[in-house]
């Protein structure tokens, strides 16, 4: 493997089979390990199904898709270059504005020569005698390497219900995250979106304004809070980019990545009514997610967390004008913010339209689709589009997607048949030298991913460093430090609401995924703190070097 920074990297060179890593995925994670991984001198090469870099980002084009932590602060903040020279233009920046930096992260760091476009990666097996992994792609690719790294995304795998007749549909069918590059032009057309997710919530408002007629079709109302988002003045922005080291040293070490969302020092029953009214009424007027993170117990406590589930309620009662719509749209099967929250620009006023109308499956559930529409068990609805907006097979699907085998050929789903199992989120027992960027058993989606991106990516690109200097070919989670891990994640997890939920942090909205709570919910900054002290006590819980099947 070669060390120096320096040496050509991924320079063209004889054999372009041959790797010391090969990344899955150019999204946020991959371009941030190719970028450190090449600043070490390694040979690497990322691989990426789609036709660009920026994953989530190039994939989800719906009118209406924007990222809910605020731009300033969801961004790379490795290099102080790049975040001066960037400027945001909104609060909360639209997909095509994150696309577009990811793009010019791609270009700033020479990063598109490091990547395989338009191939998906099918199959990684360890071959244990050359320590080294062997990677197939659907292009035919054959691939060595000593270190693979899955960047393959947490929200990567779209998910579409599999509802009779649906092939023989007439219209068209569109998915939230795999729009089409094109604009989608919805002027005059009877539309009906599935689904009232942070993707649906985000799409119902915009194509409402546009359509003839939309029908929305709900499962589960849900918990949604206005965004607030708005231009940013530059003066504003200025201030803020003085303020960068500052604020993403505090991102850093919060508890979601986030400097402007610090953790709370009080409990929601620690205030009076009234108080506690002032608190969230501040903070739903504020925008952004504050309100879920208004109190420190929100989560962990049903009284506390009744109070901000029911300021919500009477929020969505005061804005939907027919009371029986309203109703409709109220959430009472879970606790506040133990699904995802949604962030919205106007979705429960787009119910008072004339040209909106809620469709409650719980009450007439989708029987098929038609050739002309939709049928209820009420009636048959025609309609000219669909859109899926029903989200994905999260945290594990990109990865159990591929066909991935560590020792003894053992098949990670086959590991994994109970739910995911690992060490710290970021390796599993018996699969040497196989890294995860925001894998389960991490904080990934609970936070501000780029923050979390950013501290697997450096945890990664350290481990292999270490490796290096100590002349060692393999590292890998040990098996009992895996127990260990599992079982704290699940008892930390086990404290809190979020459990309860059947969202999809549990796999709930998978027919047979199986129910366990898979992000880390102590928080980055506990977490950081845990992984570097790993790394400092000579990689406590990871074997070096273990001989060939000689971890179980
Ligand atoms: P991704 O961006 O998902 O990239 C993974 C890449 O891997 C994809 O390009 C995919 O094509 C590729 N890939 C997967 N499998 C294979 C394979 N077998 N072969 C080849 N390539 C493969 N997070 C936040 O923190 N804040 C937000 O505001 C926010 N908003 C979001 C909005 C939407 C609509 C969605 C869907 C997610 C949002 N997220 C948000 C989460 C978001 O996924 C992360 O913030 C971040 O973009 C993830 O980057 P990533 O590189 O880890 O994964
Ligand atoms: O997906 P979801 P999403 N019949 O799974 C419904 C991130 N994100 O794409 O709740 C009928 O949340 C399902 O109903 P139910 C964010 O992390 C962020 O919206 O299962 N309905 C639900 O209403 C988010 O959490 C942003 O009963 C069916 C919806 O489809 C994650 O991505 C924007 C159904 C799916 O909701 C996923 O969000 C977008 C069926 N068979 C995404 N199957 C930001 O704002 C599913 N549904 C930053």
């Amino acid at each position: 493997m070669a060390t120096h920074a320096g040496q050509a990297a991924d320079a063209p060179a004889a054999d372009t089979t041959a790797f010391d890593a090969v990344v899955v995925g150019a999204g946020f994670g991959g371009m941030y390990m190719l970028h450190r991984l090449r600043g070490m001198g390694l040979r690497v090469t990322v691989i990426e199904a789609a036709d660009d870099v920026g994953g989530t980002w190039n994939w989800n084009r719906y009118p209406g898709a924007r990222c809910d932590v605020e731009s300033l602060e969801y961004s790379f903040s490795f290099s102080e270059e790049l975040q001066q020279e960037w400027t945001w233009t909104e609060r909360f920046a639209s997909q095509p504005e994150i696309l577009a930096y990811a793009r010019h992260v791609a270009d700033r760091f020479d990063l598109r020569r490091g990547i395989r476009f338009g191939t998906r990666v099918r199959s990684a097996h360890y071959d244990e005698a050359q320590a080294q992994w062997s990677i197939t792609t659907d292009r035919g690719d054959a691939l060595r390497a000593r270190f693979c790294i899955m960047a393959t995304g947490c929200l990567s795998l779209p998910r579409m219900p599999d509802f009779p007749g649906r092939d023989r549909f007439g219209g068209r069918l569109l998915h939230t995250a795999t729009w089409p590059h094109e604009p989608v032009d919805f002027t005059g057309l009877r539309v009906g979106v599935i689904g009232t997710g942070s993707s649906g919530i985000q799409v119902i408002p915009m194509i409402a304004r546009q359509a003839a007629h939309l029908h929305v079709f709900q499962r589960t109302p849900n918990f949604s809070l206005p965004s607030g988002n708005r231009p940013l003045a530059g003066d504003e922005v200025a201030q803020f980019k003085a303020r960068y080291p500052e604020v993403r040293e505090k991102a850093r070490h919060a508890p979601a990545g986030i400097a402007g969302m610090p953790a709370p020092d009080r409990g929601a029953l620690d205030d009076p009514e009234e108080r506690r009214r002032e608190v969230y009424e501040a903070a739903w007027r504020n925008g952004s997610t504050g309100l879920t993170r208004a109190y420190n117990n929100l989560l962990m406590d049903e009284a506390a967390n009744a109070t901000a589930a029911e300021f919500v309620r009477e929020k969505i009662r005061s804005i939907v004008t027919d009371p029986a719509v309203a109703e409709r749209l109220t959430p009472r099967d879970h606790f506040i913010g133990t699904k995802r929250i949604c962030l919205d620009s106007g979705y429960f006023q787009t119910f008072n339209r004339p040209n909106v109308t809620l469709v409650s499956l719980r009450e007439t559930p989708i029987e098929s689709i038609t050739e002309a529409g939709i049928r209820t068990s009420r009636e048959e609805i025609p309609l000219d589009v669909i859109v899926f907006a029903t989200g994905f097979d999260a945290i594990t699907g990109a990865l159990l997607d591929i066909d991935i085998r560590g020792r003894r050929g053992l098949p990670l789903a086959e590991k994994w048949r109970g739910g995911p199992r690992t060490y710290l989120g970021l390796m599993t027992a018996g699969f040497p030298n196989l890294f995860s960027i925001t894998g389960p058993g991490s904080p990934s989606v609970l936070t501000n991913m780029i923050t979390s991106i950013e501290q697997h990516v450096d945890w990664i690109a350290r481990c292999i460093h270490d490796l290096a200097a100590r002349g060692a070919r393999s590292i890998e989670a040990d098996p009992a430090a895996e127990d260990g891990w599992v079982a704290h994640v699940n008892a930390v997890a086990d404290q809190t609401l979020f459990p309860r939920a059947n969202s999809w942090y549990v796999g709930a909205n998978l027919p047979g995924k199986p129910r366990v709570f898979m992000p880390y919910v102590g928080g980055l900054g506990v977490y950081r703190r845990r992984c570097d002290e790993v790394a400092e006590r000579g990689y406590e819980g990871f074997i070096l070097d273990a001989p060939a099947a000689a971890v179980a």
